[in-house]
């Protein structure tokens, strides 16, 4: 993997993808979202990382935003691609069946909120500071965050961020139920890769059904949603990992999970 716009570690089973444009705040832009985009696919088909953790480079911000430069002379016809291709980064990160977690160390604003709510969960450093601003340049979210938001705090708490503009503190978004932890700056990532590490010591098939039946489950009616639950539920059953778990529980040792 060669990226420009990203620095790619993989610690163990854990890849941390910093989002690095410094100059810009690591604003978003078509490049910084295409290899964003090719980044999640090719995650998808490895067999060694089992979880992501997603990041700003630097200091002061996750990002900024989309690119206002960018999209300064962005014609309907720009905009409708643009937000095409932020939308399917939003939708591939949803479907990977390994857990994705945000950590945002600084400015999560825009486009920048938005990719943040198309984690699995964010955790934020007491620097964070997050906002929907689009109002304030004549447009609205373009990358799912008017939905992803309302289903994270509720349509009210959701209209009154994507109104008004307005940035809250780390503590705030806490209160408000945006981001699950709030650490301080030296510990985010160790915090965030710890529980990613967590997770990736669960077994593979399980973590990759709890992740879709919660985000498919999340757009069905509750009877709908149930079922998926219990036919998920059901085809574990027939995993090796299964077998492994539940045997390890009983020899009262470690489970070796295969992914099988
Ligand atoms: N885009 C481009 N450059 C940005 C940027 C951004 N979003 N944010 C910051 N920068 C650049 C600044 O222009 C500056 O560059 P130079 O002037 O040095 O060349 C550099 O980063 C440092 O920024 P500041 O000098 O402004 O730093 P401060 O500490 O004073 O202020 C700030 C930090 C984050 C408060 C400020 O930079 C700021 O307000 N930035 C803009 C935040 C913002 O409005 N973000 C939302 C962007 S709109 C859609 C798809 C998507 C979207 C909408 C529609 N469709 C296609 C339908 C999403 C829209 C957005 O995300």
């Amino acid at each position: 993997m060669n990226f420009e716009t990203l620095i790619v570690e993989d610690r163990g089973p854990v890849r941390i993808v910093s989002i690095n444009r410094p100059k810009a705040l690591n604003a978003l832009n078509a490049q910084v979202v295409g290899e964003l985009t090719e980044l999640v696919e090719e995650t998808a088909i490895s067999d060694t990382v089992r979880a992501l953790v997603l990041t700003g480079a630097g200091e002061k911000a996750f990002v900024a935003g989309a690119d206002i430069k960018a999209m300064s002379d962005m014609n309907p016809g720009d905009a409708l691609a643009f937000a095409g291709k932020g939308h399917a980064l939003g939708e591939e990160l949803g479907a990977i069946g390994i857990p994705v977690i945000a950590a945002v160390g600084g400015f999560a604003l825009g486009g920048g909120c938005e990719l943040a709510l198309a984690c699995d969960f964010i955790y934020a450093s007491t620097k964070a500071k997050f906002g929907q601003p689009e109002v304030k340049l004549g447009v609205i979210p373009g990358f799912g965050g008017t939905q992803r938001m309302l289903r994270r705090i509720g349509a009210a708490r959701a209209l009154e961020l994507c109104m008004t503009g307005e940035m809250i503190k780390a503590d705030e978004a806490l209160r408000i139920g945006l981001v699950n932890k709030v650490v301080e700056p030296d510990a985010l990532l160790d915090t965030a890769v710890a529980t990613a590490n967590t997770i990736a010591s669960m077994g593979p098939l399980a973590i990759a059904k709890v992740k879709e039946v919660i985000h498919e489950g999340a757009n069905k009616a509750l009877d709908d949603a149930n079922l998926q639950e219990q036919t998920a539920f059901a085809a574990l059953f027939a995993s090796a990992d299964q077998k492994e778990g539940m045997a390890a529980f009983m020899e009262k040792r470690d489970a070796n999970f295969k992914g099988e």
